[in-house]
């Protein structure tokens, strides 16, 4: 299998759900932006429109003709090849930040962990049709039902949302041992906190990440 890159300028937040991904995206990349660099924030499963389009096909609460687990991990990765071609690679190209509001560990953690695909099958995808990882992912970690009372607030759960609480626990820790195999790229906040400890938790992680970046 071919080696991921690693691209620094790759940022990527993963964790359950109501763990406050969209909360952190939005303050780590004004962050950024007051260094004066451009940022590109995105989100997966989507960030094109054919990607976000997929996405209504993953999450559509229809459960007549739900997705197997290896037609769920393979829309996840068409949306992802799509999204890494046409977003993410040009963005990094042309010297921007990219934030990423999940990416390929959410598949290792929800198809592989969550539904038990093999981790293998599900390397072999990111290898060929990734080939990159980002050089820092946060993982927002928060205990299932604390996420799953903030997110209740919600209209109707979409397709996954729906699934049972041990789903979501084999979730966080397929999440949990992601971070621990791979030290140097995650850093794991405590996302049961309030939400502007969290914020400052992931900002503190992203400007030692950045001092990091600038001694290397
Ligand atoms: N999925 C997959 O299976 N495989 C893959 O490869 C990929 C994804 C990429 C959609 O993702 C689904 O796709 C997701 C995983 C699967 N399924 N689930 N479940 P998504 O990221 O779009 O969906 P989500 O995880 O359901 O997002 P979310 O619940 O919106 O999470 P969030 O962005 O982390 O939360 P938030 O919107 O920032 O906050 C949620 C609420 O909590 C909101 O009312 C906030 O005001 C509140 N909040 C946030 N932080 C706090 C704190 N600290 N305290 C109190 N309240 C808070």
């Amino acid at each position: 299998m071919t080696a991921l890159e690693t691209a620094s300028r790759l940022i990527t937040l993963e964790g359950g759900e109501g763990a406050g991904k969209s909360t952190v995206l939005s303050a780590l990349a004004q962050a950024l932006r007051g260094h004066g660099d451009e940022v590109v924030t995105t989100r997966e499963p989507g960030g094109t429109p054919l990607a976000e389009r997929v996405r209504e096909l993953l999450l559509h609460p229809d459960n007549a003709d739900a997705p197997t687990a290896e037609t769920e991990l393979l829309l996840m990765f068409a949306s992802r090849a799509q999204h890494v071609a046409t977003v993410v690679r040009p963005a990094l190209a042309r010297g921007a930040w990219v934030l990423s509001d999940r990416f390929t560990d959410a598949s290792h953690a929800y198809q592989g962990g969550g539904r038990g695909v093999d981790s293998a099958t599900i390397s072999m995808l990111e290898s060929r049709f990734v080939g990159l990882q980002p050089g820092l992912t946060l993982l927002l970690d928060v205990p299932v039902a604390v996420g799953r009372a903030r997110a209740q607030g919600r209209a109707a759960p979409d397709r996954i949302e729906s699934e049972a609480d041990g789903f979501f626990e084999r979730v966080r820790i397929a999440y949990r041992d992601l971070a621990m195999a791979q030290p140097r790229r995650f850093r794991v906040i405590d996302a049961s906190q309030p939400a502007e400890r969290v914020a400052a938790d992931a900002a503190a992680a992203l400007d030692r990440y950045l001092q990091g970046l600038s001694q290397a």
